[in-house]
């Protein structure tokens, strides 16, 4: 026991697509436990979904969702799993917040408040002040080998809640977009057009297509309020950052959007919360039934929870000034901007509201870029060109200049996002002629170079102005790829930092616990560290500058042929659309 800390400890929670995710932190950031428990696991949990922890719908492919009773099930065993490390006390933890899969949506039934959350809290009839004998009499009133799956079997009108990775919701977007008056307005309410993940559609189909069960549904939540509400024993409210992956937000004026809820559901105001918060609010103290069964103190405070992206960028980002990269599957771009500065047309980015944002007057929005691209193609490419080797690749890359000589490639293996919906690769020498193919130094380059390029092509296009950028901080599985790295800060002109995090959403959960407690504006000390892992070189940043508007200029050309030609698919049948490009996507082996 003597070794256990005794220090003020704060617990980040993160509620992700396979797992759900804890650390345990002291005041010096310092980690002194961490866990996770996978939804798929048949040896931990006896609700558990296989193969990857939530369900394809046979007969519908597009439909995406995980049983809510595998996310309670899988919360107690991670708290068992933590106190069973014996490394600390959960007496001596303070805060609590953390994060979960944005967009997803959990479906409380009628008297869930009533006949389940009620029964957590078991304190609320007790009287504020007296926190000693009737707490404990209460504690002894709890039966003892009761888990919150017990509590909660009855309370979900919806068994399985659809997650972030559904698109089944396509006709339900256009018709959002359409009773708004087009995706423009959408957007300029909501900071995105709609999108089949985003909860508002999602909401829209259950209404159209289970009226009944909407009707029996008393509140809908979003997966970061839904596990602050078990926590609390009550009904939380969603933050404004998560909030804005709904459709439904008004991220300008920082309430429900009367015009968005009418759109998708009648009376939906009702079952969502009548306000939105902050994600820095203390909501309030956590329910018995924790203090009872892993030994909280009663007075630890649970902090609004909040989406995975908003909480890892206010784990890994220091200051608005800092642009973050995850380099995965997809790679993801994060970055701040005033509302003022935002982009004013609809585009296929996200704007939320941003988690640093110091006050309700302060319009510090996120701006969220995702490229579907990534990780797989520069495996991809690796395995084409080298004997899967990244250390082949980097002497590949000493046998082509920046900028290659002028050659320019777009791997969009996969129907891309940024650009809309283009697929294949497409290849072009120093005058912008499309060629077949690129020898191996040239093709090395052109993929690296290409989705660097992209990325601050898209972040200007954003109107997010690198004047006002100090630094890119760097995460995720492509970070250890130096040659990447260099590019980019070439590209940026920025210094690049690396920061080891896989778990940077889950610890943006514990910071924010101590920023919230403490009453911190966010600052460096609540920010993972990074290391530098490459200088921009002053004598390359000029020739990307140039190489720049060469990219964009044919990535306009090829955009502007796929718009014809899927415009000339649609009012000529017979002809296919790859036969009106002008620009060809070349084969690759996907
Ligand atoms: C963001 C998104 C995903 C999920 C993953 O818009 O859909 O990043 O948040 O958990």
């Amino acid at each position: 026991m003597s070794s256990k800390s005794t220090k003020n400890l704060y617990l980040g929670l993160d509620l992700s697509t396979q797992q759900f995710k804890g650390v345990v932190i002291d005041e010096e950031l310092n980690v002194v436990a961490e866990d996770s428990v996978s939804f798929n696991d048949k040896t931990l949990l006896k609700n558990y979904v296989l193969p990857n922890g939530f369900i394809v719908d046979k007969n519908d492919p597009d439909c995406i969702t995980t049983p809510v009773l595998v996310w309670i099930e899988a919360f107690d065993v991670l708290l068992q799993k933590l106190r069973d490390q014996k490394t600390f006390d959960f007496k001596n933890i303070v805060g609590i917040s953390g994060c979960g899969q944005q967009h997803g949506s959990v479906y409380w039934a009628e008297n869930a408040c009533e006949n389940g959350l009620k029964r957590l809290k078991q304190h609320s009839s007790s009287n504020d002040d007296d926190h000693g004998e009737i707490v404990v009499e209460k504690l002894r009133q709890l039966p003892k080998n009761l888990f919150l799956i017990d509590y909660l079997k009855e309370c979900f009108s919806r068994a399985n809640s659809p997650i972030w990775m559904d698109s089944s919701t396509t006709k339900y977007c256009r018709l959002l977009e359409e009773r708004l008056g087009g995706s423009q307005k959408l957007f300029e309410i909501t900071g995105s057009k709609a999108y089949e993940r985003f909860t508002g559609s999602q909401i829209m189909k259950f209404q159209t297509e289970s009226n009944d069960l909407y009707l029996k549904t008393e509140r809908i939540q979003l997966v970061s309020n839904f596990v602050s509400t078990l926590l609390l024993g009550e009904y939380t409210s969603v933050d404004y950052s998560d909030g804005s992956g709904m459709n439904l937000f008004d991220i300008i004026n920082l309430k429900w959007s009367q015009e968005c809820l009418d759109a998708c559901a009648p009376d939906l105001l009702s079952k969502l919360y009548h306000e939105l918060v902050h994600p820095l609010t203390i909501l309030g103290p956590i329910a018995i039934y924790f203090v009872d069964r892993y030994g909280f103190d009663p007075d630890c405070k649970v902090i609004a929870f909040t989406g995975d992206n908003p909480s890892s960028y206010y784990a890994l980002a220091s200051d608005p000034e800092t642009i973050v990269i995850s380099l995965g599957t997809s790679d993801t771009v994060i970055a701040s901007v005033k509302a003022s500065q935002a982009p004013k047309e609809a585009f296929d980015g996200h704007l939320f509201v941003n988690p640093m944002k110091k006050n309700d007057n302060d319009n510090l929005l996120m701006l969220l870029l995702c490229f579907k691209n990534g990780s797989l193609v520069r495996e991809r490419v690796k395995e084409e060109i080298t004997q899967k080797d990244w250390q082949q690749m980097s002497e590949l890359l000493c046998h082509s200049p920046p900028s290659n000589h002028g050659y320019i490639g777009m791997f969009f293996d996969d129907q891309e996002i940024l650009p809309h919906n283009i697929q294949g690769r497409f290849y072009f020498d120093a005058h912008g002629v499309q060629v077949k193919d690129l020898e191996p130094s040239c093709k090395a380059r052109a993929l690296l170079e290409g989705q660097c390029l992209a990325k601050r092509l898209y972040l200007q296009r954003a109107n997010i102005d690198l004047a006002n950028v100090k630094r890119i901080v760097i995460t995720g599985g492509g970070s250890v790829n130096i040659d990447l790295l260099q590019i980019l800060a070439d590209t940026f002109g920025k210094p690049v930092h690396a920061a080891f995090a896989p778990n940077s959403a889950c610890l943006g959960g514990a910071y924010r616990a101590i920023d919230a407690i403490k009453d911190h504006n966010k600052s460096i000390t609540s920010t993972i560290q990074w290391l530098i892992a490459a200088q921009p070189r002053s004598e390359f940043v000029q020739v990307y500058d140039e190489m720049l508007v060469r990219y964009a200029d044919l990535e306009n050309q090829l955009t502007n042929q796929h718009q014809q030609a899927s415009h000339n698919q649609k009012t000529h049948h017979h002809h296919s659309a790859a036969n009106n490009l002008g620009l060809q996507a070349t084969k690759n082996h996907h």
